[in-house]
């Protein structure tokens, strides 16, 4: 727990660490069911603890009438942009200190310890950026295309979204999601070790209708450029196969209103499957061409050092993974019993098919529910029934996708990638259970 600790108030409570001790014992000595006990005491949890206590032996909380019970509530518009309840506060996207040395070209993660389902609320999207963000100026943003097509042309936000339109869900990871953690253990909760991914509906216009009608070379044109606005001369190569599939977009949407600035407001390129540097923000330009360019940030960064010393270049696709999400690193247990184990499985080759889940390190495994929708390069969510007898536990989740391939362990992944790597570490993550009932990070081979 000691990198824990080092990082105070970082980790988002569950619902149980609202206690304190005493009302930790208090619940313990309950005796009753852990789930009802922890509830009862979550929400008395603000009051005094007389009330838990009082609670514990008989519930008379029902029996109060509370000031949201007998007075007139808030008026409506009170907030014209609905934020989440002052009591949710604690969740929140984070950097991670000491990462890198300026904020403008960094990273905060997603707190995927503290959310449902597969959305990820707008708000606690995870941001990577290379140059910082700007809120972009719609009225005058553009967007050039360019190269081997017949007519170039440069496009406003409004005749893009005067285009028929599409929407698809689609998760978004970072090819650097998890790079802490090659060589050893270096974070202590899901935030920072997965939180590099995030999950949304997207709305925008396919960039095949928009190449077609600027007559793209299909024939000799097997790549375009896309390029961002801002300072960070972001430029990747993406291959004509994936266009000419109708998946990628180019999008102005994000879960029902237009992109949040820190994620491309007020365009950016949608590329289902890709590590996250391809989906580039604040599109300005697509350039149809007929080899890979080999930008900046995909000769020098952006590859993979493998055990021979030699780089793997363009290994775009990021391979099916999975993370239990609670419990994980960071929260604790408070009593033995039941627990919904949940977690979030996503491949970019298509559909999560299975997700395995075990509690004792990998010797033995049940399959869990997979909850609809089950979506193509979509988070899917994946819930397994547990009941904790308060003995030493390793939670670990392994999926499988519809194109056969299997998470790997740390052994294989290492074996076939070293230790050296940034980038596409995939590899199963373990949560170790202590008597105490505190969750952290730790490997197994
Ligand atoms: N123009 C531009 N596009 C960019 C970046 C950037 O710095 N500038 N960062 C890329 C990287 S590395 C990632 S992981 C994703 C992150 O998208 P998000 O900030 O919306 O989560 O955007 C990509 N697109
Ligand atoms: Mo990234």
């Amino acid at each position: 727990m000691a990198n824990i600790d080092a990082r105070p108030g970082r980790i988002r409570p569950a619902p149980e660490n609202f206690l304190t001790h005493e009302q930790i014992v208090a619940v313990k000595e309950g005796r009753r069911g852990f789930l009802r006990t922890a509830f009862v005491a979550a929400s008395a949890a603000m009051a005094a603890p007389a009330v838990v206590q009082a609670a514990v032996q008989g519930d008379p909380a029902i029996l109060e009438l509370p000031s949201w019970s007998t007075t007139l509530g808030m008026p409506v518009a009170a907030n014209p942009y609905g934020l989440p309840s002052r009591y949710e506060r604690a969740l929140q996207r984070r950097e991670s200190p000491g990462l890198t040395r300026v904020g403008g070209s960094s990273v905060s993660f997603t707190p995927l310890q503290g959310l449902f389902g597969i959305i990820t609320p707008s708000g606690l999207h995870f941001e990577r950026h290379h140059q910082g963000w700007h809120d972009v100026d719609p009225a005058r943003h553009r967007l050039m295309i360019n190269g081997l097509v017949k007519t170039q042309a440069v496009f406003t936000m409004d005749d893009i979204m005067r285009l028929p339109s599409v929407s698809r869900i689609h998760f978004i990871e970072c090819g650097a999601n998890t790079g802490m953690e090659w060589g050893n253990v270096a974070v202590p909760t899901v935030q920072y070790s997965h939180g590099m991914l995030s999950c949304s509906e997207f709305t925008g216009v396919p960039l095949k209708e928009i190449l077609d009608m600027c007559g793209a070379d299909y024939k000799k044109g097997r790549y375009v450029l896309a390029e961002g606005a801002d300072g960070s001369s972001m430029t990747r190569t993406i291959p004509m196969e994936l266009i000419e599939s109708g998946e990628v977009l180019v999008a102005y949407g994000m879960n029902g209103e237009m992109l949040r600035p820190e994620n491309g407001y007020p365009l950016r390129l949608v590329v289902p499957g890709v590590q996250g540097v391809s989906w580039v923000k604040w599109l300005r330009r697509i350039e149809v061409g007929d080899q890979p360019w080999a930008s900046k940030d995909e000769a020098v960064h952006y590859i993979d050092l493998m055990p021979d010393g030699q780089h793997r270049q363009y290994s775009s696709i990021q391979e099916c993974k999975s993370v239990i999400t609670t419990p994980s690193g960071g929260q604790l247990l408070l009593d033995k019993g039941f627990y919904n184990i949940s977690g979030l499985a996503w491949s970019g080759r298509g559909k999560v098919t299975r997700v395995d889940v075990s509690t004792d390190g990998g010797i033995n495994w049940r399959q869990a529910r997979l909850e609809t929708p089950v979506l193509s390069k979509a988070s899917t969510r994946f819930n397994i029934d547990w009941v904790w007898d308060g003995k030493p536990a390793i939670l670990q989740s392994r999926a499988v996708d519809d194109s056969g391939y299997v998470q790997p362990g740390y052994g294989q992944l290492r074996a076939a990638r070293g230790t050296r790597s940034i980038y596409h570490n995939n590899a199963i993550q373990s949560w170790k259970v202590v008597e105490s009932g505190e969750v952290s990070n730790v490997q197994v081979l």
